[in-house]
């Protein structure tokens, strides 16, 4: 029963949709399990054409793969139905689509929430997409959260958002001084959505048990990553979900006995986008080079990525909180020409060298990165499709990753296209 999951171990933007595209050919089913259309994972096919997906996972574009939206999901309708819209223009085959009825619907209040209270916040906010993520998932834990299966039954949805909305319009739309959102239209909009979404409704975690039985492959793909978790990442300034390895059972509803292979992706450097504490952060022209040399800007919102030198602390961290067997190390082509690529292998906090995460976040605040200087390279290397086709200096940094990491790197990423790679396991 193999079941493959994929995840991010930075703070997001690794290379994620491409990776998944890229092994997306030899599975049967490709699952988003967290998240929602605040991801933005791009993937550029060998015809050229550049896709950004946000809700839809990246195993879309091979025609093979059953694609799920699992449980563990918040789905904006609209969003969605404009993504299905959007990839069945451009020739995708969408009827493979399944979502979970038990997935949570981000509803317009939530969007509204999101905005004004990162507004509120000022100085001290989160730097969210603003797509309603925190809100939807704050009223799921809550237990008034409406989900994709309450589409399917006009009064329940109404009933629900009745009982969510009086409470938000009589209390926190009034502190935030906001316009009241009217129940009736609310209704109305998403019962265009239900009509549209009916036929992929399914119990998803039902058609993986039996995938999984039958000895079919499931993907599960990551959206955001480990250090945006909200248990495991730099709380508060994380996602409101649970991104790494042991949300994908809860998120897909499968269980970890089915998971035989963890594949962590990273960039040869670190980007943020948000807030939050970035020990490797630069604010000099390294940065800038790597945003103009790595394009670093958001996916979904376009915003400025913050950049900075890669992260070993963070990386071993990663590993052993997702099990990760195998790393896919994107972007290395970026780094070429650099006299010298740092590489973080420690921090210095108050004047005492930790090699591990350390424990509260006041200190990962004060956290000042050890580097290792390694020597750079001056090649193009995004010709590469052999380890030993890389600069003698490209290969040892990524065996020094792997060592720092203790996991092995199995794929290096050499370039956005599917084939831009060099595969080593
Ligand atoms: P949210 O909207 O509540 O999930 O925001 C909370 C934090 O999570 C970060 N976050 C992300 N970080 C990197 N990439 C993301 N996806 C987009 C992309 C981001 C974009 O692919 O570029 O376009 O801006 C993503 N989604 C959420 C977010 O920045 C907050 O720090
Ligand atoms: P995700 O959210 O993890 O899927 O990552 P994003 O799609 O938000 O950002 C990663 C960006 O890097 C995208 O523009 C990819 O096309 C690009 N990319 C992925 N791998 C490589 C690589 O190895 N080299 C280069 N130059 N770009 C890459
Ligand atoms: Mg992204």
């Amino acid at each position: 029963m193999p079941a493959i999951v994929l995840i991010g171990a930075q703070w997001g933007d690794e290379g994620k949709g491409k990776v998944t595209d890229m092994i997306g050919g030899g599975v049967d089913y490709v699952v988003r399990y967290s998240g929602g259309n605040n991801a933005g994972h791009t993937v550029v096919t060998p015809d050229g054409q550049k896709f950004a997906l946000h809700l839809m996972p990246s195993g879309a574009l091979w025609p093979n793969a059953a694609i799920v939206i699992g449980n563990g999901v918040v789905v904006d309708p609209k969003v969605l139905l404009a993504e299905i819209d959007g990839l069945a223009e451009r020739g995708v085959d969408v009827s493979r689509l399944m979502i979970s009825g038990d997935a949570h619907l981000i509803m317009p209040h939530h969007r509204a929430l999101d905005r004004v209270v990162e507004r509120y916040l000022g100085s001290s906010r989160i730097g969210t997409t603003g797509r309603g993520i925190g809100p939807a998932y704050g009223d799921k834990v809550a237990r008034m959260g409406i989900r994709v299966q309450d589409l399917l039954d006009p009064g329940i949805l109404r009933k629900k958002l009745e009982i969510v909305l009086r409470e938000r319009n009589q209390v926190l739309f009034k502190v935030y001084n906001r316009k009241e959102i009217d129940v009736d239209a609310v209704v109305e909009e998403y019962l265009t959505y239900a009509e549209r979404l009916r036929p992929y409704i399914t119990d998803t975690r039902a058609v993986l048990w039996k995938g999984l039985e039958e000895g079919r492959t499931v993907l599960l793909e990551g959206a955001q990553a480990t250090m945006l978790d909200m248990d495991h990442g730099t709380y508060p300034f994380v996602t409101s979900s649970n991104p790494t390895a042991g949300g994908a059972c809860v998120g897909a509803g499968i269980p970890p006995t089915a998971i035989n292979r963890v594949i962590g992706v990273t960039k040869a450097y670190t980007t943020r986008v948000g807030s939050g504490p970035f020990p490797t952060e630069l604010f000099d022209d390294n940065g800038v080079h790597l945003r103009k040399v790595g394009r670093e800007y958001g996916t979904t919102t376009g915003r400025e990525r913050r950049t900075g030198w890669y992260d070993a602390v963070v990386a071993r961290y990663a590993t052993r909180l997702n099990g990760i067997t195998d790393l896919v190390v994107t972007k290395l082509d970026v780094l070429s020409g650099l006299e010298t690529v740092p590489l973080c292998v420690a921090y210095e906090i108050d004047g005492k060298r930790t090699d591990d995460m350390p424990l509260t976040q006041t200190e990962f605040h004060h956290a000042t990165p050890i580097y290792e200087e390694l020597p750079g390279w001056w090649e193009d290397i995004s010709g590469a499709r052999e380890f030993s086709e890389l600069p003698a200096n490209a290969q040892r940094y990524v065996e020094r990753i792997e060592e720092l990491a203790g996991t092995r790197v199995s794929i290096v990423g050499v370039g956005p296209g599917r084939d831009e790679n060099v595969v080593r396991h």
